[in-house]
């Protein structure tokens, strides 16, 4: 934290750490799924046929877009897309039903992007699901649905809006701009008192398009807005990423304090220590391909993240206290890809066979090349290592500090409980600071992914 103290007056209104069931559930998600769903569904990432940007496209974007294979007037195509929004696959039950299986415990759902198409039917827009021909509240039905299964519900809103005429990126100077931007301003203020009227079970807000001057200027208007959404719902959960302070900083005020319950800073990367985090709460949200949050038709030359590389980071997140967020981009008619299908049934294999690895855990402050530890929040005697990176010579071996009160006694793999030999390595000198445990991996274990062993720790005598 820094020493020098500024003077904040729109700085952070919750305390860091909220302690209350809500913020706690939070901290137990682990595993969330985030989908983007929008307009930018049905080009998938295509003009013609052809791929609008080669690699790493953000899909969602491609209204913003020229390119080579773009109709001349393409925002005005784009902003025409609604007439034809009519997915006629979308079943809000099965996405949730598959959710779970998966192993998520919320969801993050785009309610409005940046295009400001709205998939809710806003009293406060005419560009919403109410004006295409599907015509049904499509976020009233991923809420229920959701609900339904136990996951608890987080609405994406993008402020900034590509399409609004009310809407100023720069801060407004003249007169109009001003008039349009306060207009603006009440919109924003009224769809987010609509969502939270229309949908009263969701949890938070995740927020984006934050980044533009204008909206950076309206600390006071943010600042205000945000204490009227937490009286609506003193439980509710909102990232870092929904405003500033009066100087300009985002995520963190002049002082360091996060703006906001959890970091939302996270966005396809991940702190490379626990220690970056500085004790905050924090998401880690991701893509399965390298960078395209919505639909992509053809991914062809795209690395694809695998199932085991979803493992990696999932379990990298969660021993850092963190939530790993998964995104899915369902397709026009509203069903996800092949591929994304594939992934939800192999990771909800993997998370429904080691549960107690991956929810109400905590970091366990020791490393280990092998891959990474969590410890259950209740039980400090329940240790748990994945094991990314198994050791070619049948030999795990871990070190913990001399000064530990907290051994380990015995081991068994999470998944069938299965006892490992575990016996002291007595390798350490005198000077070393360590003392070390061998775990024996069984050369005929088969495993075709990372595995979990459950280390029990007691007293050493
Ligand atoms: C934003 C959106 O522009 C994008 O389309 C997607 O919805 C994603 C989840 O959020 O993109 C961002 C936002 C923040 C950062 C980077 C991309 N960031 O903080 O580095």
């Amino acid at each position: 934290k820094p020493t020098i103290h500024i003077e904040v007056k729109f700085g952070t209104i919750t305390k860091p750490n909220r302690n209350d069931s809500a913020m706690v559930a939070f901290r137990n998600y682990g595993l969330g799924q985030f989908i983007h769903w929008g307009l930018y569904a049905i080009p998938g990432n295509e003009w013609n046929g052809i791929s609008a940007r080669q690699g790493a496209a953000a899909s969602e974007w491609i209204r913003s877009w020229g390119g080579p294979t773009a109709p001349k007037n393409w925002t005005e195509t784009y902003d025409n897309l609604y007439k034809q929004f009519n997915p006629k696959n979308f079943n809000a039950k099965q996405w949730a039903k598959r959710s779970k299986e998966m192993g998520a415990k919320y969801v993050i759902f785009t309610t409005k992007h940046h295009d400001g198409f709205c998939l809710w039917p806003s009293k406060y827009s005419d560009y919403t699901i109410a004006s295409s021909p599907y015509k049904k509240d499509i976020v009233k039905q991923v809420v229920d649905a959701y609900s339904e299964q136990g996951i608890d519900v987080y609405l994406y809103f993008s402020v900034e809006e590509w399409n609004n005429k009310d809407y100023v990126k720069s801060i407004p100077k003249t007169a109009d701009e001003k008039a349009r931007f306060n207009r603006f301003l009440e919109y924003t203020r009224n769809q987010l008192l609509e969502l939270q009227t229309n949908y009263p079970q969701i949890k938070g807000f995740w927020f984006d398009g934050t980044w533009d001057p204008s909206w950076i200027n309206s600390y006071g208007f943010t600042y205000n807005l945000e204490k009227e959404l937490r009286n609506n719902n003193p439980n509710l959960i909102i990232g870092s990423r929904f405003r500033n302070d009066e100087h300009g900083s985002r995520h963190f005020d002049s002082n360091g304090m996060l703006l906001g319950d959890y970091e939302q800073g996270w966005e396809r990367k991940m702190p490379a220590n626990i220690d970056i985090i500085g004790g905050n709460d924090w998401d880690c949200v991701m893509t399965i391909p390298p960078n395209g949050w919505g639909h992509i038709k053809n991914t062809e030359g795209m690395y694809l993240k695998t199932t085991d590389d979803i493992i990696d980071l999932l379990m990298r997140s969660r021993s850092m206290n963190g939530n790993f967020v998964l995104n899915f981009g369902p397709d026009e008619n509203g069903n996800m890809s092949k591929y994304e299908n594939k992934l939800i049934t192999d990771l909800g294999k993997w998370t429904k066979a080691n549960t107690d690895a991956i929810y109400e855990v905590n970091h366990f402050p020791l490393e280990s090349g092998y891959g990474y530890y969590t410890i259950n929040k209740t039980d400090s005697t329940s240790l748990f290592l994945t094991v990314i990176n198994r050791p070619m010579n049948g030999i795990l071996r871990l070190a913990f500090p001399k000064s530990s009160k907290l051994v380990p006694l015995s081991a068994s793999l999470l998944d069938n409980k299965h006892n490992l030999i575990l016996k002291n390595a007595n390798i350490g000198f005198d000077r070393d600071k360590n003392i070390y445990f061998d775990i024996i991996i069984p050369k005929n274990l088969k495993y075709k992914r990372a595995f979990v062993i459950k280390i029990k720790l007691g007293q050493s005598n």
